[in-house]
């Protein structure tokens, strides 16, 4: 198949304010290093790296009332908000480099005021080993890192779910999570209440990825903005080792490459996030090489007839 795709922005967001591990800061370097913008330009896209944005160091305190860090993690996420904002209404399709997960609640709130302002119907793909539904009640750890979808469906702090304006960034049924395989007990109760949409490894293990890309991709037309979420421990540690927050049991290489392939069939893809890679627990930039190897494939690299 041959597709032709918008012009491509890539932005660094180098920060780990979000997280429990430091390190998710190198992240947009070692994609870049790992040839991430060459291997876009090389599938014929064209593609222009924005450089990194700049934001607050990360002041590595305790949480307070259940949230670490929380006026960096606003901060970060109005700068990577406005920038997402910026590519979208510029006819192009950011690609954040993150950084961590906190940063996703930043994107997508951008992506969908541009849904609203366009009239486009969002659909989020939340690509994970955990939903980030948690809330300063319910969280183990104060990591906001583990909190952007709640704080996307409006439940969180305001600073955060008003970050676009007053009303949510988006429903519960925008989103399909898959890959997920740990979920903390309050976080579990939560995602029941509000409906989500979980594919988790159980259920990739029960009915195979081809039928649950099928079904997270289900009413995905024309009028669609398809964002793609993709942290990079959604994928199984033996391939990807480079993460904060392994968690066995992930996809492997021939399943994380078909929801790649099958995203890329659906010919909506208009923004993504690479987030949570961690190149200090990494050997050789290994997990950074294969976050580009899947983003080709993302962007139509398949290997044979379908091409
Ligand atoms: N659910 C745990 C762990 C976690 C969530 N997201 C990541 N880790 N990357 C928490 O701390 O909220
Ligand atoms: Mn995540
Ligand atoms: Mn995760």
């Amino acid at each position: 198949m041959n597709r032709t795709y918008p012009p491509v922005s890539l932005i660094g967001a180098p920060t780990d304010v979000g997280a429990g591990h430091r390190g998710a800061r190198l992240g947009p370097e070692a994609l870049r290093i790992a040839g991430l913008g060459e291997a876009l330009a090389a599938r014929g896209v064209d593609v222009v790296d924005r450089g990194n944005l700049d934001g607050p160091r990360n002041p590595w305190q305790k949480p307070v009332e259940g949230y670490r860090h929380l006026p960096e993690v606003v901060t970060w996420n109005r700068l990577v908000m406005d920038a997402v904002g910026a590519e979208l209404r510029a006819g192009r399709m950011p690609i954040l480099l993150g950084g961590d997960h906190c940063l996703g609640l930043g994107s997508i709130t951008a992506v969908a005021n541009y849904c609203r302002e366009t009239g486009k119907q969002l659909r989020v793909l939340w690509l994970d080993a955990h939903a980030d539904f948690n809330t300063s009640q319910v969280t183990p750890s104060g990591n906001i890192h583990g909190m952007p979808v709640s704080c996307l469906c409006g439940i969180g702090p305001q600073e955060l779910t008003t970050l676009g304006g007053p009303a949510p960034a988006m429903r519960a049924e925008d989103i399909r999570q898959i890959g997920i395989r740990s979920v903390d007990p309050g976080e579990k109760q939560l995602i029941q209440q509000h409906g989500l949409d979980v594919y988790d490894m159980r259920y990739i293990d029960e009915i195979g990825m081809k039928r649950v890309m099928e079904e997270a991709l289900e009413g995905v037309d024309d009028n669609t903005h398809l964002h793609v979420s993709f942290d990079v421990d959604f994928l199984d540690p033996s391939i990807a080792p480079g993460v904060g927050t392994t968690v066995p049991g992930g996809p492997n290489y021939r399943e994380a490459q078909l929801v790649m392939e099958m995203i890329a069939d659906s010919g909506r893809l208009a923004s993504l996030d690479i987030v949570e890679l961690n190149p200090i627990l990494d050997k050789r930039n290994r997990t950074a090489k294969l976050s580009v190897d899947l983003v080709e494939s993302l962007f139509g690299k398949s290997t044979l007839m379908r091409e």
